[in-house]
């Protein structure tokens, strides 16, 4: 508890209140808050380094290109990529999955050919892979997941097929927190001769990454997730399948030479960098990166663990609670209804009481299809979260429960 009250410490906004009750914020899958070194290092770039990059060959221009160049490499580190002109920055992981559907399956996958995907994943991990089958002819196919919202098993190995070009698959479901076996998954591919994307959005800020030792060959996330920016995100991918692409979109920075009759495209990680980029966001992700390094990922992660242990012993002590998303290992996530109440009532009792939660599908429409639920109530941790707001969150839940009757 010692730690977390000093990590607490970095963090301006866990001071404020809610409708005069302390903030309880249990929302960090949808976004986690910002710790004070990377408001400072944003403040700081646009204080004194503000310029456009790779372009001009003043003071500032130059610094700034070196800070942006800089993040990158922090990133590189953290994924354990192997280049750093393998980290692309992007918007987010929405951006980067649209970016490998548009660039890679627009020039590779063809009629016939097939992506498969996950029923856990988020709307971003399916509907570009639905907007390039429509495109291509080629065929979405789906792991199904069992009650407790793992993978069935055996089912990766009898949809992967000799048509299989892609598995795109989410590393930590963000409607019911399961963990996949990213390692079988790829060593199945592998053996089909396809690859795979892995969608990190809710993985990075919770488990040590090691992109080279998972053997990906795409992965993903979002550095607003990770305590950083929002509209910045990540890309990475293997050196000779990102030199293969095509660009994905045109403007400057992304070209070598231009003339009316042919345009020549620059070397990586420029080319899938079209136009200005979020610049503090990249150095703002930078710092995040360091201030996660500086913690580490274990530590964050044994201890989002015991809340998450905390919150599933009183869940399973509240009656009338039901449990969506019962893995073993999950990651940081607790999904919930609770019977005979709205979750969007439960959100607005909740926040009423100063507790932030997420109520609704989470984006994962298939998952709500799948346990034939409109909606859950979704708690979910961050390395700021105490013991005690757990104990606040159940209390909450209690006085949902007097409200309703139930
Ligand atoms: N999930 C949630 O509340 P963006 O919007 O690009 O930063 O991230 C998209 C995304 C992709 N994959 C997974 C597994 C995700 O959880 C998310 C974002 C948020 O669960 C907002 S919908």
């Amino acid at each position: 508890m010692r730690d977390v009250s000093a990590w607490r410490e970095q963090f301006p906004i866990l001071k404020r209140k809610v409708h005069g009750k302390p903030l309880v914020y249990l929302d960090n899958a949808a976004t986690t808050q910002k710790p004070q070194s990377v408001l400072q290092v944003e403040r700081h770039y646009y204080e004194h380094l503000n310029a456009n990059i790779h372009r001009g060959v003043h003071a500032l221009s130059q610094e700034a290109t070196d800070a942006f160049e800089g993040a990158r490499d922090k990133v590189r580190q953290f994924l354990n990529a192997k280049h750093t002109e393998e980290i692309i920055f992007t918007r987010g992981a929405t951006e980067a999955i649209n970016l490998v559907a548009q660039s890679w399956g627009r020039s590779e996958v063809r009629a016939g050919d097939e992506i498969l995907v996950s029923e856990m994943e988020h709307h971003a991990n399916i509907v570009p892979w639905q907007m390039l089958c429509e495109a291509t002819g080629a065929t979405l196919k789906v792991i199904p997941i069992d009650e407790r919202g793992g993978l069935v098993p055996g089912a990766v190995e009898s949809l992967m097929g000799e048509r299989t070009r892609l598995v795109a698959i989410t590393q930590v479901s963000n409607a019911l927190g399961t963990v996949n076996p990213l390692g079988d998954i790829i060593r199945l591919a592998r053996a089909a001769g396809a690859l795979v994307l892995v969608d990190g959005a809710q993985a990075v800020a919770h488990m040590p990454v090691d992109v080279t030792a998972l053997d990906c060959d795409f992965y993903v996330f979002s550095g607003h997730k990770l305590y950083g920016p929002t509209g910045i995100g990540v890309l990475y991918g293997k050196r000779a399948l990102l030199n293969k692409m095509p660009p994905w979109q045109g403007g400057g920075d992304m070209i070598a030479e231009v003339t009316f009759r042919k345009t020549t495209y620059n070397q990586l990680p420029y080319k899938f960098e079209a136009g200005t980029p979020h610049i503090a966001g990249a150095i703002g992700l930078g710092a995040a990166v360091d201030f996660v390094r500086s913690v580490g990922l274990e530590k964050i992660a044994e201890h989002e663990d015991h809340l998450l242990q905390q919150a599933t012993r009183l869940a399973a002590q509240m009656e009338g609670m039901r449990l969506v998303g019962t893995m073993p290992g999950k990651a940081s996530i607790l999904s919930f209804v609770l019977e005979g109440v709205h979750p969007h009532d439960i959100g607005t009792i909740l926040d009423s009481e100063g507790v932030a939660i997420r109520t609704g599908h989470h984006c994962a429409m298939p998952v709500m299809d799948h346990y034939c639920l409109p909606a859950t109530a979704r708690a979910s941790f961050a390395m700021y979260n105490t013991t005690d707001e757990v104990e606040v969150l159940f209390e909450a839940l209690h006085r949902v429960k007097e409200m309703f009757l139930i």
